[in-house]
């Protein structure tokens, strides 16, 4: 690597380490010693001994040059302010070779630096311009056919190329549930929206290998390859052996990839088109053949820093920073085009200089292109809704033949059964769904044969069998990729993450990942799914923090996400239909809070009433997103405000207020606590004269604070309104736990505070 500093000419030593590799690529090839060979035609090798043909290469080469002026164009314009992002493809151009022998049809995942790859699959498809797309995108211009001006990202529809955001790693989880989904919709017989025998391609560089996402990734892969189940999954790591300034320990990949069983590797120099085009073939072909999830180490380089801000020159030496430059394969790649005799210095040179003529203009005009101006125009993505659609698709009951046929015939269906506790009708109203949608598909930890720690969903696995229901690995990261994985694929995921607790260590998957897909696709991608969590408080027995998580706040603010949580069965069955239909129809994804502790709870006043047990809702019925449910809408004295456990205890306390001092108490079951209906809040506030709040959640961030911001924006400050909630602390086990949450005591002395106008 050492090159003596004094031999360094004054040229190479300037800070633009930027035009130092452009002007190296244009003494490179006026330096370079004539050849004399024929020109090959481009059915032959492009070099004597390579599998590359002279013709495959020509193409590549024009796309490593278009990836590399994009790059150099980014740096100047940056500068400008026509330009929002400057980490590059240089040194990675090699990726091309990735697309060239892939198809359009291949889902792929991709790594930033994948403008190589970009550039040439655009090939695949008639009449696509990758310079002014990828223009449009560096200069956030709501022309930009990737995101509409929201992200610089890879990306297109009809190149099957989904955008990823910037969170390394996180997009491993759902390539490799996408590969599984391909392969399970196949044995489901569904109609899938990309070939068969289509593989998806994922790449990720050397450092983000290492990342706790990207190992659940190779895990899971080889978990399912180890039981023989099929995941053509190519994973391409670019390894250019450092990750911003750290470097990846030399040799490091290989060591820790090479010999992994059920995860196959290759390796394949990203450097060199002439040697690394066969290398790649290679895995491409193991992949496509064996459907067996691949490991491709592509051997890259890293030029001209990290981004457009990373000044290599004041943390690296000289002498390092030109060694690296050295290894740029656009100059082996020069050296191949001008020893094979396919191209004359001169007309190297020009077809340097045309392209890069043609990355400015196009730049410049993507400059004068309209840019995102309003709020509404950068949310219209985000959260699509179009309730009518919606409600039909919710109270659709189309599907009785099937019912009949999964209950067991017309006096078995669920709706002709005495009325259930929550449990029994979240799992009638599973398999309701199951009937009415035969591309569902339920997953998670211990919910297929077991039928969930709850039984909830019990027998399904049986009625639908172990395609449609099945186990996961122990691993709510790798739960909720697969359910992404399953999406792109045209199915309806409905996974389950066993507690709210163990939500949280996989929460990126839905917030930085699943609930930013239509954001950052401009809504050309959507991965709909309805996850069921089951959290809260108030479990007696079974006790502990972890089993009893009553926070949810980590949901509130993930943008276009919908968060609800019945209270009794039948408003659960109805609300599963709904968000059944949002997704469906507005592709949204949404999240099911089910109250551990209302599961089994038969009885509301007190023991044997069975007052909290409630009939089937028949398909037909469905929950409008948003709307409450309201006990006694004509009581005005006092309106308490809950969700969850809160509603029981809020029907005691008012039946205990209306025999105690004749009170008339509404009570509003908000159901739906993400987006609140800030509306209905405030309707229902105005027509009452005091206003509770009962939050099960905790004190501060939980949906109360939310509440009463609606209610103080409203200018119903000035009324008597009080919050009961949880403490801002764990649960602990045993009866202590009671000590952190509301309890009926609390929500009675509360209201009755407010009552006497104290
Ligand atoms: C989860 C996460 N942590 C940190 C970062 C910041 N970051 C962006 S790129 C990068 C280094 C990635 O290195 P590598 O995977 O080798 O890819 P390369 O840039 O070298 O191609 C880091 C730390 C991030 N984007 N995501
Ligand atoms: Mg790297």
């Amino acid at each position: 690597m050492s090159t003596p500093a004094t031999a360094i000419p004054a040229r190479m030593r300037g800070v633009n380490r930027a035009e130092i590799c452009d002007q190296n690529f244009i003494e490179f090839v006026k330096e370079y010693p004539a050849s004399g060979r024929r020109r090959p035609a481009p059915h032959e090798p492009v070099l004597p001994g390579s599998r590359l043909l002279a013709g495959d290469f020509d193409e590549l080469l024009e796309s490593q040059l278009i990836s590399r002026h994009l790059d150099l164009m980014a740096r100047v314009l940056r500068v400008q302010n026509k330009v929002f992002y400057t980490i590059g493809s240089s040194g990675h151009e090699g990726n091309a070779m990735v697309a060239r022998l892939t198809r359009h049809t291949d889902p792929a995942f991709l790594h930033y630096r994948s403008g190589g790859f970009m550039a040439e699959r655009f090939r695949k498809l008639p009449d696509m311009d990758p310079v002014m797309d990828s223009a449009l995108s560096f200069a956030a211009s709501a022309e930009d056919p990737a995101s509409g001006g929201r992200h610089k990202v890879w990306g297109s529809k009809p190149l099957w190329v989904l955008p990823q955001t910037s969170t390394i790693a996180s997009h491993l989880p759902k390539a490799l549930g996408t590969a599984i989904a391909l392969e399970q919709a196949r044995r489901l017989r569904r109609p899938l929206p990309v070939p068969g025998d289509s593989i998806v391609i994922c790449s990720f560089g050397d450092a983000s290998a290492n990342h706790a996402t990207a190992q659940t990734a190779f895990n899971a892969a080889q978990w399912t390859a180890y039981q023989k189940l099929p995941a053509p999954v190519l994973f391409v790591c670019e390894d250019n052996g450092i990750g911003i300034s750290v470097k990846t320990p030399p040799g490091w990949i290989h060591e820790r990839f090479s010999g992994c069983r059920d995860l196959d590797y290759f390796f394949a120099d990203g450097l060199d088109l002439a040697r690394g085009w066969a290398q790649v073939a290679e895995a491409v072909e193991h992949c496509r053949r064996t459907r067996r999830p691949t490991f491709l180490h592509l051997q890259t380089t890293r030029i001209m820093g990290h981004a457009g801000t990373d000044f290599e020159i004041e943390w690296r030496s000289i002498e390092e920073l030109v060694a690296v430059e050295r290894t740029d394969p656009l100059l082996r790649s020069a050296a191949i085009a001008l020893e094979s005799g396919l191209y004359t210095k001169d007309a190297l040179l020009d077809l340097y200089e045309s392209i890069r003529r043609r990355c400015f203009a196009a730049a410049e005009e993507a400059d004068r292109r309209p840019k995102l101006e309003t709020l509404e125009e950068v949310m219209r993505p985000l959260a699509p809704y179009t309730p009518e659609a919606v409600n039909a698709e919710a109270t659709r009951a189309d599907y009785q033949e099937r019912r009949l046929q999964v209950f067991g015939g017309e006096a078995k269906l669920p709706e002709k059964q005495p009325a259930r506790h929550l449990a029994i009708l979240i799992n009638q109203g599973l398999h309701d769904l199951f009937c009415k949608y035969d591309d569902a598909l339920l997953f998670g930890e211990d919910v297929a044969q077991k039928g969930g720690v709850y039984t909830v969903t019990k027998g399904l696995h049986k009625a639908f069998g172990p395609n449609r229901v099945f186990n996961t690995l122990l691993d709510e990261t790798m739960i909720l990729g697969l359910a992404q994985g399953y999406a792109n694929m045209g199915l309806l995921p409905i996974p389950e993450i066993q507690y709210l607790a163990y939500f949280h260590n996989a929460c990126d998957q839905i917030r930085g990942e699943a609930c930013s897909l239509q954001f950052f696709s401009n809504d050309q991608y959507r991965n709909p799914m309805v996850v069921r969590i089951a959290g809260l408080g108030y479990q007696r027995g079974f006790g502990g923090h972890f089993h009893n998580d009553n926070s949810f706040a980590a949901l509130r603010d993930i943008p276009g996400l919908v968060v609800g949580c019945p209270s009794r069965g039948d408003d659960a069955v109805m609300m599963l239909r709904t968000l059944a239909a949002l997704a469906k129809v507005d592709g949204r994804v949404s999240i099911f809070l089910e109250p551990i502790a209302l599961y089994m709870t038969k009885d509301l006043y007190e023991a044997g009433d069975g007052g909290w047990l409630f009939p089937f809702p028949p398909p037909g019925q469905a929950l409008v997103l948003g709307e409450p449910r309201v006990y006694e809408p004509g009581a005005s004295d006092l309106l308490i405000i809950s969700y969850g456990n809160g509603i029981p205890m809020a029907l005691r306390a008012a039946k205990a207020l209306a025999a105690e001092q004749d009170a008339k108490v509404r009570v509003l079951d908000l159901l739906w606590l993400q987006p609140l209906n800030e509306a209905a809040i405030v309707e229902h506030a105005r027509a009452c004269r005091r206003v509770l709040i009962v939050d099960e959640g905790r004190r501060t961030a939980s949906v109360g604070e939310g509440v009463m911001t609606a209610l103080v924006e409203a200018g119903l400050g000035g009324k008597p309104i009080a919050r009961v909630v949880g403490a801002d602390t764990y649960t602990p086990l045993a009866g202590a736990a009671f000590l952190v949450l509301p309890s009926d005591a609390d929500v009675l002395q509360a209201a009755r505070r407010l009552l006497a106008g104290d």
